[in-house]
């Protein structure tokens, strides 16, 4: 029978009638709903009547579900959590969060790339954002940071010019979250000043292997104001416990076609599994004296300040344990508000972090279309706020009696008269330096301090290991090769001469061209001191912990040997997933049947750490001729991984042109050491680097 000739709707027949298991299903109105399955019509065939109440408000409330996507870091991620404090800074600030040795302070943290629309992969080439809301009893404190330590540009009014640039193309509407086209290249290469940042987006800080092993920092010079007026400037890091780990350029590429949520799903199943994410903060403090005494301005966002020359000094760490209930109710409509800061920490004049002290309040009126979002509960601090601010769209609160002013004299009347200022633990501004440079003619003007556009960038390259820089030079030449406007290019190599001539002539080289004349400077580049800490691969951490191992089996596979293994992964902190070209029924050497936790064809390897194959000689011959299989051992060896392997299995690896260096090892106690690293040194032997 068709399902148009029922007699009787089948509702009744598929779902479960309200009882007391179930919640009365309602409409937003309270009104029970008897039937959610067959809207109201004139007669069994008949047309579907206007006065359908419960379908019209359905529908309605469907049709306006999605909300303005944030125009730059759309793509985005979150978790809740708590920040712990190690030692109390009261000596430097009376931020009430940083008082107490050992109290915690809840929090929510959201992470995101920043040039992909809200559904785009999470592995582009790309600046990762690290926002963090701290619900201090204060008041919330929002330290809206990113995963690189300085900006593309100085300026706040040139940020809708740069995000332009980088975004799709207006004519065409690509590429989606990526860099690498004609409207980015040409914005950079006439914006010296970008090219500090640009070293790092060109560098594997921009593919970080997962949300948990990446820095975050808060970008800008910020103040700490002690009890006695006294201002500490602050640099604000967060260091990953895992460690600091990116993937290579062609694993990321297969990554996105892996899975496109590699970065959220990683971050969900992490906080699942209990394996709660952690950062330390860590600040850099320090005096208008050093300050002074530095070859660039604090003010200058397109710089940093090496931790060889003002250390990290770290004070509590954060740990994510809670994953939202609903993405859009948190992850979504979440604002963030850089000037969210509590009393104790104030702003610096740094013209990039005073034009965002407007934007984020005025985005979050168009994306969440009220001025009440703070009302919305994952903006809400959980601290009390009252003031005579009233109404407004979509206002929740219902405040009582008629104190919507100040000063009002209603107590004297025994009225409710609302809140009062606090002149003793309220927010003041810091008052600025002594002698008050603040005041000033009016100028549109960018001051000299500013001039110098290289000399960190210079910095930056030169403290990267060789393969680091070869990274950088290929990530440039792959870029510039899908620019299609050919003056672009010479410019840029123009510009990267200052850099460094290695550099310059290395893309030349990638691109085929001449180097062209060096460009001119504004100031005259500096030698800076290498500053060790920006590489990545010079601290890199040594561990299996919070990585994942894939394991590749199939029927024969010898049972005590996989379970070895999967019990020293395991050990190591690591997850073992087990991959073949089945999921059901494995039967293993000893008769027992396992399942598998990823189908071959939908599990390359790409998605792993570290590999070890674990295959009977039948379970080889059978893996040799699938191309999958031979892929993935292909890809690991070629994303620098390490691979281990019985000796049934040691033809697969031959077939997939495995070399046999350190990192390829028997299944035996030395895996887990060897899959603790990636194999850079393996590199030159697998891809032409420029
Ligand atoms: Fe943002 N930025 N930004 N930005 N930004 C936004 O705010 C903006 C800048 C950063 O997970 C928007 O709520 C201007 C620097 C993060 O929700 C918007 C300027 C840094 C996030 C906005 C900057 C950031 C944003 C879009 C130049 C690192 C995501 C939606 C003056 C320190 C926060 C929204 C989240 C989001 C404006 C520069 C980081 C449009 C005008 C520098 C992590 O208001």
């Amino acid at each position: 029978m068709k399902q148009s000739e029922r007699k009787t709707a089948p509702g009744g027949e598929t779902h479960q009638s309200a009882d007391q298991a179930h919640a009365q299903l309602t409409t937003n109105h309270g009104i029970p709903i008897s039937d959610n399955q067959n809207s109201l019509k004139s007669g069994e065939r008949g047309p579907v009547l206007l006065e359908d109440f419960i379908l019209r408000e359905k529908i309605f409330h469907f049709d306006h579900e999605r909300i303005p996507e944030r125009i730059v870091h759309a793509r985005g991620s979150a978790a809740h959590g708590y920040f712990e404090l190690y030692e109390s800074l009261s000596d430097i600030t009376t931020a009430d969060i940083f008082q107490r040795k050992g109290e915690k302070t809840p929090v929510f943290a959201r992470f995101s790339t920043v040039a992909g629309g809200a559904g785009s992969v999470d592995t582009p080439r790309d600046v990762r954002g690290f926002a963090v809301k701290f619900y201090t009893q204060q008041g919330n404190w929002d330290l809206v940071g990113n995963n690189i330590p300085v900006f593309f540009i100085q300026d706040a009014i040139k940020f809708p010019d740069l995000i332009h640039a980088v975004k799709m193309e207006a004519n065409s509407g690509y590429p989606q979250a990526a860099s690498a086209h004609d409207t980015f290249w040409d914005f950079i290469s006439l914006m010296p000043e970008s090219t500090h940042m640009l070293m790092w987006a060109m560098s594997d800080r921009a593919l970080p292997r997962s949300l948990r092993m990446m820095e975050g920092f808060g970008v800008h010079t910020f103040r700490l104001v002690n009890a006695k007026g006294k201002s500490t400037f602050v640099k604000f890091h967060w260091k990953p416990k895992l460690g600091l780990q990116s993937t290579v350029w062609d694993e990321t590429l297969k990554l996105q076609a892996a899975d496109n949520d590699y970065h959220r799903r990683d971050l969900y199943e992490a906080i699942e599994s209990g394996k709660y994410p952690e950062w330390e903060l860590g600040m850099q403090l320090f005096d208008q004296k050093t300050a002074d005494s530095l070859p660039y301005d604090v003010l200058d966002a397109t710089k940093l300040i090496p931790e060889e020359v003002v250390p990290v000094r770290i004070v509590g760490r954060m740990v994510l344990d809670r994953n939202p209930d609903n993405f859009f109710a948190e992850t979504e409509q979440v604002a963030f508000l850089p000037s969210n800061v509590v009393p104790g920490i104030d702003f610096t004049n740094d013209p990039l972090l005073q034009g965002r002290l407007f934007s984020y309040m005025d985005t979050q009126k168009s994306r969440l279309g009220t001025t009440n979002f703070h009302q919305i509960p994952i903006n809400a601090p959980k601290c009390p706020f009252a003031n005579m601010q009233r109404d407004g769209m979509m206002q929740t609160q219902v405040p009582k009696g008629r104190a919507n002013y100040e000063p009002n004299s209603l107590a004297e009347a025994g009225e409710e008269a609302g809140a009062r200022e606090d002149k003793e633990a309220g927010f003041t501004s810091f008052r600025g330096r002594p002698e008050n440079e603040e005041q000033g003619d009016k100028l549109r003007i960018r001051p000299e301090s500013f001039a110098d556009h290289y000399s960190q960038a210079k910095l930056f390259y030169e403290s990267q290991t060789e393969n680091e820089q070869a990274h950088i030079a290929s990530a440039i030449v792959f870029e510039l090769s899908k620019v299609e406007l050919e003056h672009i290019a010479p410019r840029m190599l123009a510009n990267l001469r200052h850099v460094s001539e290695d550099l310059a002539s290395r893309v030349a080289k990638g691109l085929g061209l001449t180097l062209p004349e060096k460009s001119k400077t504004a100031a005259p580049v500096q030698e800076l001191k290498p500053s060790p800490a920006l590489s990545i691969q010079k601290n890199m951490k040594e561990t299996l912990e919070g990585r994942c191992v894939g394991v590749l089996i199939a029927d024969g596979t010898d049972a005590s040997i996989l379970d070895k293994l999967k019990k020293d992964i395991t050990k190591a902190g690591a997850d073992c997933q087990l991959v073949s070209t089945k999921i059901n029924g494995i039967t293993l050497s000893d008769k027992s049947k396992i399942k598998a936790d990823g189908q071959l064809a939908g599990t390359p390897s790409q998605l792993f750490d570290a590999v070890a194959i674990v295959l009977s000689a039948e379970g080889t011959e059978m893996m040799s001729k699938e191309g999958a299989a031979v892929q993935w051992v292909m890809d690991a060896f070629g994303h620098l991984k390490a691979i281990g392997y019985t000796e049934e299995s040691k033809s697969l690896l031959e077939k997939a042109h495995v070399e046999f260096d350190e990192g390829v090892v028997k299944v035996d106690d030395s895996f887990v050491k060897a899959a603790s690293k990636r194999f850079f040194k393996r590199e030159p032997s697998v891809r032409e680097l420029p």
